[in-house]
């Protein structure tokens, strides 16, 4: 059941998309206080509570102990003092003695502060006298996350070649250094469906341009490489470089398509490409405008693209700057410049990208409605995604394009999935990534994947191989990392043949993982779960936060640091394990529940399968479209009898629905015989059942 109550007159961000009658009671289980223009709301907490949900955030998956701000931020320290990334959530539940949801509908920051100031009370702080509360209250846990998700609707479906693997880095500039990359994985033989192209194949980085000295005949490129089953994949930033000619600019400036300063000039602010103009995306006709932009790109055989800078990141407003100056002029001014002066330095400089004093100089024409960026601060993203994903509709109407996005907002997650920005090479952000992925598919966001190797500071081997072990796994499988730092291609390092195999192991997987995808994505259930979501009697199960539940069948149990030999992993019931060195190269073992030392070797990989569970499997490829999804191989481990659905389709079209798309596929084992059954004649089916 969902309560809905109604607090002002709240900004529609059209994050639901079921009509909820809004209720006038009080709602149960907070207490309610009003501050002059703002909320909060308190819950007592019971000792053993636990609180699940707010999506992309760093910290553990129970939220229970720290404090988050729902404020999408551009911040590459992914470290354990935040408490804001570049995602709002505010989808929270609460777990134990009362079990609910809460989700509240407002654009600007909510803090959630979980038992961080008071350990026993949860304080919700909503910024704004305008918002709308929902508590969500069902029979279980699982069944709050599926009403949540049902009430803010369909999760984006990629195409199928977005679950290959994919190769980016900021710094690849041309024609040749795409070409270098292709053949660097073409001729190893390691699988790819996707290089990226990051800001440096723009003309002076303005969207929707391609630097032509870089790329001589670009639509042949983008062709050539979809001959080897490679798509190329260009950025989008948020901002509109300010220049004279540049068609973007001028029928922006021409339209009032932009948004505007105080005065009601357009808004200038200084990214990448200089100076810029924002897009007004809350605006509707802007966000048709500049979702039509895309089609330049798409004329020339682009399929996919990702939205960056959008939260919108600031790396400086001449205003901002001025005032930077004035004080330092000021600290300048004094002949001994005391201790606190000199550290006052350091903190103006600092404060001047993406400082909260920007988000208030400029404004949103929505309808007769003039706005401040701040108090719709979190919408942006989601708008310049939803831009896009809009124009894709009325663009190509039937075919799925690749969509994802940097900053966002519950809603987003129909039009695009997001990758989860700017990590580092470190182990403690592969434990991150693992902790997020739940989190994001409560709130929708299923297509989702971190930087694989990190993004920022230098990777290393042992690194980059552990990550994509557990990113065989994401939907979103992406090597990505920053200008300047070490060169993490899979084949840029020693042990070649093991980037192979295990890259090769993700594409054996694609047909389970892409039945498990988009049953979640149709059904409204979790792709990724934690052991307590899949086994909700186990006391144990609860505390796991690094083993995960990758869709119906299968645990896995990813290594995460340096030099581990294996881990510690628990069996929340008797399950097969494999073990993988590549895809044929396999071995099995069947183990009780409980808790068990396995060794995993650097170039292995497990995961474990439950009982009675079987998981298709191809033969591999080294690009999707190149896999024989007629062919297939159900491992697993059955006791008596397993059931699988199945789903395939052409992997472009969106005839998601069609009954066509599944088949069942039964396993059964009787006196030691096992035959297996499967609706779909045409299938060919090998058995490899312990
Ligand atoms: O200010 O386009 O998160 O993935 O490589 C940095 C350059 C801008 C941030 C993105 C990152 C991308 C980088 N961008």
């Amino acid at each position: 059941m969902i309560k809905r109550y109604t607090y002002g007159s709240p900004f529609q961000t059209e994050a639901v998309i079921e009509q909820i009658q809004a209720i006038k009671e009080k709602p149960s289980y907070f207490k309610v206080n009003k501050e002059e223009d703002s909320y909060t709301l308190v819950y007592k907490m019971d000792k053993n509570d636990g609180l699940f949900g707010l999506g992309e955030n760093i910290r553990g998956i129970n939220k229970r102990g720290y404090i988050y701000k729902s404020n999408c931020s551009d911040d590459p320290s992914h470290d354990e003092g935040k408490s804001s990334l570049y995602g709002a959530h505010n989808f929270l539940i609460v777990k134990g003695s009362h079990t609910f949801g809460i989700f509240i509908d407002m654009p600007s920051s909510v803090t959630f502060d979980c038992g961080y100031t008071q350990k026993d009370q949860l304080v919700i702080t909503v910024s704004s006298i305008d918002f709308d509360l929902y508590i969500i209250e069902e029979e279980s846990f699982n069944e709050t996350i599926k009403r949540f998700r049902k009430l803010i609707g369909r999760s984006y479906i990629p195409p199928k070649w977005a679950f290959g693997y994919q190769q980016s880095r900021w710094g690849y500039r041309n024609e040749e250094d795409v070409q270098k990359v292709v053949d660097g994985y073409r001729n190893n033989h390691i699988p790819l469906d996707a290089v990226y192209m990051d800001i440096d194949f723009m003309e002076r980085f303005k969207n929707f341009t391609v630097d032509s000295a870089a790329f001589k005949d670009f639509k042949q490129v983008v062709s050539d490489l979809k001959d080897k089953g490679i798509r190329l994949v260009p950025i989008v930033d948020a901002g509109v470089k300010i220049e004279e000619g540049y068609d973007v600019y001028e029928e922006g400036v021409a339209h009032n398509y932009f948004c505007k300063d105080e005065q009601g000039e357009d808004f200038v602010a200084a990214v990448w490409p200089g100076k810029v103009h924002f897009p007004d995306f809350l605006n509707k006709e802007a966000r048709e405008w500049f979702g039509k932009k895309y089609k330049v790109l798409l004329d020339q055989g682009i399929e996919g693209f990702w939205n960056d800078m959008n939260e919108p990141a600031i790396f400086y407003t001449p205003e901002g700057l001025q005032e930077a100056f004035q004080k330092l002029d000021h600290i300048r001014q004094c002949d001994n410049i005391g201790i606190y002066e000199f550290f006052g330095i350091k903190d103006i400089m600092n404060g001047i990208s993406n400082s909260a004093s920007d988000y208030e100089r400029f404004y949103h024409q929505v309808g007769d409605q003039r706005i401040r960026h701040d108090k719709v601060h979190n919408l942006f993203g989601y708008n310049m995604t939803r831009a896009a994903g809009e124009a894709f509709d009325v663009l190509e109407p039937n075919k799925r394009i690749l969509l994802f996005s940097r900053a966002s907002y519950i809603g987003m997650h129909r039009y695009g999935g997001i990758w989860t920005g700017d990590n580092t090479s470190w182990w403690s952000h592969l434990l991150m990534n693992i902790k997020m992925m739940p989190s994001l598919n409560m709130c929708g966001i299923l297509y989702t994947g971190a930087d694989i190797g990190g993004f920022g500071g230098n990777s290393t081997e042992d690194l980059v191989l552990r990550w994509l072990q557990f990113g065989c796994f994401t939907p979103l499988m992406r090597n990505h990392s920053a200008l300047g730092t070490r060169e993490q291609e899979a084949y840029q390092f020693q042990d070649i043949g093991s980037f192979r195999n295990i890259i090769g192991i993700r594409y054996g997987m694609i047909p389970y993982l892409y039945s498990e995808y988009m049953k979640a994505a149709l059904r409204d259930e979790m792709y990724f779960k934690t052991l307590m979501m899949a086994y909700p009697e186990d006391a144990f199960a609860e505390n796991v936060e690094d083993q995960l539940m990758v869709g119906e069948s299968i645990m896995i149990a990813p290594v995460y640091e340096q030099n581990a030999r294996g881990r510690y992993v628990y069996l929340p019931e008797d399950m097969l394990m494999v073990k993988l060195r590549s895809l044929t190269d396999r071995e099995y073992k069947i183990m009780d529940k409980g808790h068990h030392y396995v060794d995993i070797a650097l170039e292995e990989m497990v995961f474990f399968i439950k009982p009675n569970h079987v998981v298709p499997l191809s033969k591999g490829a080294e690009y999707v479209d190149g896999l024989d999804e007629m062919d297939l191989e159900l491992c697993g481990y059955v006791k008596d009898k397993a059931t699988y659905e199945l789903y395939q389709d052409d992997g472009f079209s969106k005839y998601y629905d069609s009954p066509n798309n599944w088949s069942t596929l039964q396993v059964i084992k009787e006196d030691n015989q096992i035959q297996s059954i499967s609706s779909k004649d045409a299938l060919k089916i090998s058995l490899n059942i312990y």
